[in-house]
């Protein structure tokens, strides 16, 4: 891997209804102060099959036509972040999966409007981490 890291790095995604309402900045100050370093970072759109391609294990379950539709909306910020203990860190920033029950303080509390427009994505194991980097980024594990 091109990346020297001793620490664990993780996929982060700014989705389209947070990049919309101009809270780009403010989520990656959150993620700045958090301690995070924002190895890479890009604003850019997925084709429809690239959202399929991106959340194909999500394939089988009644909302993917939707978080397709919904992920090829508009613009995305695409970040691999690196910290200590990144995949569960960040996961924790973000809150749960639906903003009105995420807790006070986080970031699908703060920016998320529902279950699917819930402002950002998250890696949530090793494996997904690493294939989600390796989706964006194939290059850092050449
Ligand atoms: P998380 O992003 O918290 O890991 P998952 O893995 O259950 O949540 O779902 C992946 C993504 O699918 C969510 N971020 C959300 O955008 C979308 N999603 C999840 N549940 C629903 C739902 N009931 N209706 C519409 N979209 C959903």
């Amino acid at each position: 891997m091109k990346i020297n890291t001793m620490k664990e790095i993780t996929l982060a995604i700014i989705k389209p209804d947070a990049v919309k309402a101009g809270y780009t900045g403010k989520i990656i100050d959150i993620i700045e102060e958090k301690g995070f370093d924002i190895l890479r970072l890009e604003k850019l759109e997925l084709m429809e099959e690239d959202a399929q391609d991106f959340y194909a294990v999500h394939k089988d379950r009644p909302f993917f036509g939707e978080l397709v539709q919904f992920m090829t909306s508009g613009p995305i910020v695409v970040m691999v972040l690196e910290r200590e203990n990144a995949i569960k860190a960040w996961r924790d920033l973000m809150g749960a999966t639906d903003p009105l029950k995420a807790a006070e303080g986080t970031i699908r509390k703060r920016f998320g409007k529902n279950v699917g427009e819930n402002a950002t994505h998250g890696s949530d194991s090793p494996e997904n981490a690493e294939n989600e980097v390796a989706f964006f980024y194939p290059e850092l594990f050449m």
